[in-house]
């Protein structure tokens, strides 16, 4: 088994809500060997929301799903571990909150499909590193000590 990224993002509603540092404490205790490595508050252009979510492009709901993810700031981050992407999927739960397991996030923090929370890379070959290079193209990796402290810091400079 050999280490991974993958790229999570706290969404812009569950961002607005205040949720980003709640969150980020669950996914420190649900993904213990993993370490977060690099982490930034921004809202996406709508190019990027487009690239981002390309593989969703003939969906009926693509126009929502672009609107949401660009309608204010995400917290993108990226984590490393072994096995990382699916633990991180497991982690966040099913995509409908309403069918996601208990002591998942969007169990606990998402609202519909639309509004459930985070994002995290898929299992697909290629994906995670591929969203990982969109989001953080200076590919700067070096560990965050306390990711809850400092989602908290980075949501009180951007309010
Ligand atoms: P994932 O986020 O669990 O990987 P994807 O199938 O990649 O799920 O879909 C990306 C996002 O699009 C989901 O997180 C969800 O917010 C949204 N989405 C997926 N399916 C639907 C749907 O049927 N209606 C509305 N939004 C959806
Ligand atoms: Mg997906």
């Amino acid at each position: 088994m050999t280490t991974q990224q993958t790229f999570l993002a706290i969404k812009p509603e569950a961002y607005s809500r205040g949720d980003a540092t709640g969150i980020i404490t669950m996914l420190s205790k649900l993904l213990p060997d993993a370490k977060c490595v690099a982490m930034k508050s921004y809202q996406p252009s709508e190019a990027l929301a487009k690239e981002h979510y390309a593989a969703l492009s003939d969906k009926p709901f693509f126009p929502e799903l672009i609107e949401s993810f660009t309608a204010g700031s995400i917290l993108g981050m990226v984590w490393e571990g072994t096995n990382v992407v699916e633990k991180a999927r497991e982690a966040m739960g099913a995509t409908d909150p309403v069918a996601a397991a208990e002591g998942t996030i969007r169990k606990q923090y998402g609202k519909h499909i639309g509004d459930n929370a985070i994002h995290g890379s898929d299992t697909d070959p290629g994906s995670a590193e591929r969203e990982v290079k969109i989001h953080f193209p200076e590919g700067e990796f070096n560990e965050i000590a306390d990711p809850a402290g400092k989602s908290q810091e980075l949501c009180q400079a951007a309010a």
